[in-house]
């Protein structure tokens, strides 16, 4: 059996390259990258909109694998720009000599497992058929854009824009009117600089969201200098922690403490910026609606300082979800902006929703507003979408599509009854988005780069879960998450951003997060890799 590649990997982000060279260097397989950008990236090659950066710290928002690098690459600031992880991944792929085997501006728009051969089949818009044993999805988890059906987009005269496919000479706001629709961690970043330049900026909000600041800024010298020297230390207690992150959970109640004393913690976290808010909390914010209430209070608090228009801050605050069951956005000056004359806030759920975009702007609860340039901010169809999207046919020409009809059904979210040898990098049901994201990448990676040498030196060709290990690894990842606060909001995570999609949390959240996760897997391939059908 030999196909075209030993591997096909469809992506060009921070998992595809790491995967390719994995495969490539490391074990020393035919591989092809397809990437249907023109460079290395992936979801950071895309998101171009104004504001756009990381939320993660850059010191741990980065791979690891390359030691030499944690010590070489000196980021500007305590968060990345979308640019400058753009420079950092170019820097990469040049360094590792990556883009010899990846092939950019190419799509793939399909592909078959053949059971005669073993094989699968990939298919790309350029018109190529070729052959891999191994597939492998690296396609990233916020990558399918969510536009939703407005109707009467096609009238609009003026130039609307999706942020997650901002053209890449940017858009010059000035002297404009802007919509912005959506008020998510993308809405979050971009409404602060698009107010600056705009001549009027409205934005349609139609949930309100918890927003910490991220007190980004330069990092001082001594901390960056005293990092490098720890970065050992630091890679094992982000690949052993909750979140991939060094942020752990207070070992408390929110409700047990004085409320002096818990108030010094939330200003502690508050202070601090960035993710320690959401995952440093109380340990039983996430499970606890009392507990829960009060720490949102806190931050409601907190609007209400903000924001000088009182109508305007109630409008702001957030209501009917608990503070962190959906992902946390974090802010420069995002209240601050809605106290600017130039900016307004219409709230399209109390004051009616978009009811269509008309050729001069939007029409929301019975009134028309004019704009030069309308910028959706609507998110993605997260984790399965772009899944679904690569139309994949499995065993007895099954889809994935079809067969994730109901939700996704995975084992350990890396692999799916029915497709062998196909692999998921941060797919459904593994940690994933609720992760620093490369991570969980580098766990993947490495744990499926394992398995293809296992299966290579003890001559397996094949590799797809049981039944049964799938039917327990749902059942696993939906009791887990039922015994917290998250299933209760209509968040991404829960599949509640596109119409029609049936209701199910799609990453997993492990009761020791993604430090269990990998010991977990670690285990499984320990034991034979138990509960999959290696033939
Ligand atoms: P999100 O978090 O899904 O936010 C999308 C926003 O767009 C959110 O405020 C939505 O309101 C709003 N939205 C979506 N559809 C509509 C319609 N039809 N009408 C009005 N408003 C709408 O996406 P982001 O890009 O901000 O962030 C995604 C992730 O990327 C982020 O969490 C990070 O992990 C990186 P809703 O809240 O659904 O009522």
């Amino acid at each position: 059996m030999a196909g075209d590649f030993d591997a096909v990997v469809i992506g060009a982000g921070f998992s595809g390259m790491y995967m390719l060279k994995s495969l490539r260097d490391r074990l020393g397989l035919k591989v092809r990258v397809y990437e249907a950008g023109d460079s290395v990236g992936g979801t950071w090659y895309w998101n171009r909109y104004p504001g756009a950066r990381c939320d993660s710290d850059a010191y741990i928002y980065c791979f690891t694998f390359d030691k030499q690098l944690l010590q070489e690459w000196e980021w500007t600031e305590r968060y990345p720009t979308q640019p400058e992880i753009l420079r950092y991944l170019e820097h990469v792929a040049k360094r590792h000599d990556l883009k010899r085997d990846i092939q950019f501006s190419t799509k793939v728009t399909g592909a078959e497992f053949n059971e005669d051969t073993n094989l699968w089949t990939v298919r790309t818009d350029k018109g190529e058929r070729v052959t891999a044993h191994h597939l492998i999805a690296a396609v990233g988890t916020l990558s399918t854009t969510n536009m939703p059906g407005f109707k009467g987009l096609d009238k609009f005269k003026g130039k609307w824009y999706h942020t997650s496919r901002f053209p890449k000479e940017g858009v010059d706001f000035t002297a404009k009117r802007v919509a912005v629709v959506g008020t998510g961690a993308t809405a979050v970043q971009a409404i602060p600089e698009i107010a600056q330049q705009a001549k009027q900026l409205t934005v349609f909000q139609r949930t309100a969201n918890y927003c910490v600041p991220a007190r980004n800024g330069k990092v001082d010298p001594e901390l960056v200098k005293a990092r490098k020297a720890d970065y050992d230390n630091i890679v094992q207690r982000i690949r052993e922690s909750f979140f991939g992150q060094e942020h752990y959970f207070i070992p408390k109640s929110a409700l047990e403490v004085s409320k002096e004393e818990r108030e010094r913690e939330l200003d502690k976290r508050w202070d601090a910026g960035g993710f320690a808010f959401w995952l440093a909390n109380y340990q039983d914010m996430f499970f606890s609606k009392e507990a829960n209430d009060v720490i949102a209070d806190y931050l409601k608090r907190k609007i209400r300082v903000t924001v000088k228009d009182p109508k305007v801050a109630e409008k702001l605050i957030p209501k009917g979800y608990y503070y962190g069951t959906k992902r946390q956005p974090l802010d420069t000056n995002y209240f601050e902006t809605f106290n600017k004359d130039n900016v307004l806030l219409v709230d399209a759920k109390a004051d009616g929703p978009i009811e269509e975009i008309t050729e001069k702007g939007i029409r929301a609860g019975g009134k028309e507003y004019e704009f030069d340039i309308i910028v959706f901010a609507t998110g993605f169809d997260a984790l399965t979408g772009p899944l679904k999207a690569l139309n994949l046919k499995g065993r007895r020409a099954v889809s994935l599509d079809k067969e994730w009809a109901e939700g996704p059904r995975t084992y350990l979210g890396i692999q799916v009854v029915g497709f062998p040898n196909f692999f998921t990098l941060t797919g459904p049901q593994s940690p994933s988005v609720l992760t620093n994201m490369p991570v969980a990448i580098e766990q993947h990676v490495e744990w499926v780069s394992d398995l293809i040498d296992y299966m290579r030196k003890t001559g397996k060709t094949v590799i797809e879960p049981t039944p049964e290990a799938q039917d327990q690894w749902v059942a696993h990842v939906n009791e887990v998450v039922n015994t917290t606060l998250m299933t209760s909001a209509n968040s991404w995570y829960m599949s509640a951003n596109i119409p029609g999609k049936p209701r199910a949390f799609l990453p997993y959240l492990g009761p020791e997060g993604v430090g269990g996760y990998r010991k977990k897997c670690d285990e499984v391939a320990a034991h034979g890799y138990e509960g999959f059908a290696l033939v």
